[in-house]
């Protein structure tokens, strides 16, 4: 595969301030009841059993990494050391039949992801133990975090306690769950599969103008006329409202993540406590809206396609202005001065 030029950022993603580095997915590391060990397992001639010093003592290295977030963030360059992964497959032995790896996690939801064996090889991916000259916090998944260069962080998984060597695919925790893309490559933004939706429940909704309590991720909904839609709670990532009339709609607490506004008319719109990491708002009439208690991790509000309509009645809060790149924070402050 040709590697894009590394100055470049892949589509749909934006730089994070260069001393930011957000947290997403689990927050709380597990409480390490014992010490450290990794496991590695299932179609290995020899099942290991690491601690911290044993996996570094396989050799550890540098690695820069790019990291680009499904929530449309990216950091690059980012500086870790830790083990490559190739060296301990080849001390555990993978057995001819082994095709597929999944890296578990040791919080408490047993947190996991998968990737092909000769995936994860050809990636160079490896097991990190610092990142910029210090351990790797643990917030980020230290002591041992998974990283898995060129596709989306929701491959890394953090707090890493095991790898299960398989002949068959495990599904990860978000692929199978969530729909995420079990791919994950940012190239080719495969960041989530979109669920087979029933049409005409969708458009009986659409004409009801009422989507509480329903799973409509991804659906398409451009261009529709959804003045005053009941939205809230409801499960819409990914939704397209690319163009909708969404006056006066209420979105508050629904899953809006990654969701595209793009020239939505959104007067007095409510989106409070909504999860709308991701969500693009280029070209948006924003009169009136509020955005309190808002995450803005990766949210749009201009781009080369079109600036949002703000000004002093659009409502944000301070932690999620906090939260956006620092090119479109300094675009929504100019629009409200009064937020500085
Ligand atoms: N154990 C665990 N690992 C995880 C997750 C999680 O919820 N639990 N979330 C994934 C997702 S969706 C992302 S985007 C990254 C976020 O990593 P960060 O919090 O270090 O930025 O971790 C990935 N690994
Ligand atoms: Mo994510």
């Amino acid at each position: 595969m040709n590697e894009p030029p590394s100055n470049q950022l892949p589509p749909g993603q934006q730089l994070v301030a260069e001393n930011k580095w957000p947290i997403i997915g689990e927050r709380e590391p597990p409480p390490l009841a014992a010490p450290f060990v990794l496991r590695v397992n299932g179609l290995v001639r020899q099942v290991l059993e690491l601690d911290l010093d044993s996996l570094k003592a396989l050799g550890s290295g540098a690695y820069r990494v790019d990291l680009h977030c499904v929530t449309r963030w990216s950091k690059p360059g980012v500086e870790f050391t830790g083990v490559s992964l190739s060296k301990v497959l080849d001390l555990a032995g993978c057995r001819p039949e082994a095709c597929f790896l999944s890296f578990v996690s040791l919080s408490s939801t047993g947190h996991h992801s998968s990737l092909p064996l000769e995936t994860a090889l050809a990636m160079g991916c490896f097991l990190a133990t610092g990142v910029g000259g210090g351990p790797l916090p643990a917030e980020h998944g230290g002591p041992v975090r998974n990283i898995v260069p060129g596709r989306y962080l929701y491959k890394s998984v953090k707090w890493l306690g095991e790898i299960r060597v398989l002949a068959e695919d495990r599904l990860g925790t978000w692929e199978a769950g969530s729909g995420y893309h079990n791919s994950a490559d940012p190239w080719r933004e495969e960041r989530y599969m979109a669920p087979a939706l029933d049409k005409r429940l969708a458009s009986n909704l659409i004409a009801g103008r009422d989507f509480r309590g329903h799973d409509l991720r991804s659906i398409e909904a451009a261009g529709r006329e959804l003045a005053g839609l009941r939205a809230a709670g409801a499960l819409l990532r990914d939704a397209r409202f690319r163009g909708a009339n969404l006056e006066g709609a209420d979105f508050a607490g629904a899953n809006l993540s990654n969701a595209g506004f793009q020239n939505a008319l959104l007067r007095g719109a409510r989106f409070q406590r909504a999860d709308i990491e991701g969500a693009a708002f280029d070209g948006a009439d924003l009169r009136g809206v509020s955005f309190a208690g808002c995450s803005l991790t990766g949210t749009t509000f201009v781009s080369a396609e079109g600036a949002a309509r703000i000004d002093g009645s659009t409502q944000f809060t301070r932690a999620g202005l906090e939260a956006l790149t620092p090119g479109q924070r300094a675009f929504v402050l100019a629009a409200s001065p009064q937020l500085e």
